[in-house]
């Protein structure tokens, strides 16, 4: 499997702003402080998922002050680079997750993403999606929200959709889905301030998300589904996503088998997991 190596902290000595409103007194952005690699103390965990090319490293870069690897091809991220800030008085630390199309794939890379996502237990999970693709980026969305429904939608690349005669109504896109909607076009910083600030709010719980379930129109299936889940409940209490995890037992997912197994799932379930550190497929450690 390809490696990188972590990224080198670049000098950001003042807080970026917004080039829309650079001295608003409004301006959210003012109060992010860029850590760069530092994510020593940090209050929450905030994990950028979406398919590739769609602008998670931008987004990293933008609140880290980082220089994570950018560019116009899929598949640059290989492993989550970590990197920190602080907004207003928390702090942060940001993993930039591989692009991925899918949670129900098995290509290695794709499961860093997903093993962080589901074992990891991010406190607010951002999906970052090409405004200009929506439709097929939507696909891991309802993915994601299976798993979690402390989800940002970072709607990014608005101004490549506006150059394409495209917009998205994104209060109705938030209605449908249950979590918020920020349009951003990260390349330019616009949309930090308010991703920050929903960011925030909903690691706060301030926001109240409320993903829709997915139901599988089939009783039978159905029916199974919420017998493993009610099991697997019954064994770990503490354990969100059962649902998720009978479906993909159900369909024989190996990556899902071999935690119930080797005991990460239990691991997860104890009171303390969140504060555990945990290491995903790649080998790489997160705590
Ligand atoms: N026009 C425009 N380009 C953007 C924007 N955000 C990111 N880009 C460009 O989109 C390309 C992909 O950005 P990355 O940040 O590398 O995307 P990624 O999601 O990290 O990609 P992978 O790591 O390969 O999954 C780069 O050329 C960026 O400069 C934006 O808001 N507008
Ligand atoms: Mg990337």
């Amino acid at each position: 499997m390809p490696h990188t190596e972590l990224p080198t902290p670049s000098v950001n000595p003042a807080p970026p702003t917004d080039p829309v409103c650079g001295t608003c007194a409004l301006n959210h952005a003012s109060q992010l402080l860029s850590l760069g690699v530092d994510v020593s103390g940090h209050d929450h965990v905030v994990a950028l998922a979406g398919n590739p090319n769609t602008g998670k490293s931008t987004v990293f870069n933008a609140l880290t002050g980082l220089r994570q690897h950018v560019g116009n091809w899929p598949g640059k991220t290989v492993i989550g680079a970590e990197g920190g800030f602080g907004y207003r008085d928390r702090r942060y630390k940001l993993v930039d997750l591989p692009g991925t199309y899918s949670l129900l794939s098995t290509s290695e890379d794709e499961d860093v993403a997903r093993d962080f996502l589901v074992f990891g237990r991010p406190d607010v999970t951002v999906v970052v999606v090409d405004a200009t693709r929506l439709q097929r980026n939507l696909n891991l969305v309802l993915q994601i929200l299976q798993i979690t429904d402390r989800v940002v939608l970072a709607l990014n690349l608005v101004d490549e959709a506006r150059r394409h005669g495209l917009s998205v109504d994104e209060r109705h896109l938030a209605r449908e889905l249950g979590v918020p909607v920020v349009p951003m076009a990260a390349r330019s910083r616009q949309g930090v301030p308010d991703l920050l600030e929903t960011v925030e709010r909903v690691a706060l719980g301030t926001i109240a998300t409320r993903a829709r379930p997915v139901h599988h129109g089939d009783v039978r299936t159905e029916r199974a589904v919420s017998e493993l889940a009610h099991r697997i409940q019954r064994e770990y209490p503490e354990l969100t996503n059962t649902r998720w995890i009978a479906l993909r037992l159900l369909e024989g997912d190996p990556g899902i088998e071999r935690a119930v197994t080797d005991g990460t799932l239990g691991r997860l379930a104890a009171p303390a997991a969140s504060t555990e550190s945990f290491t995903d497929r790649s080998g790489k450690t997160h705590s």
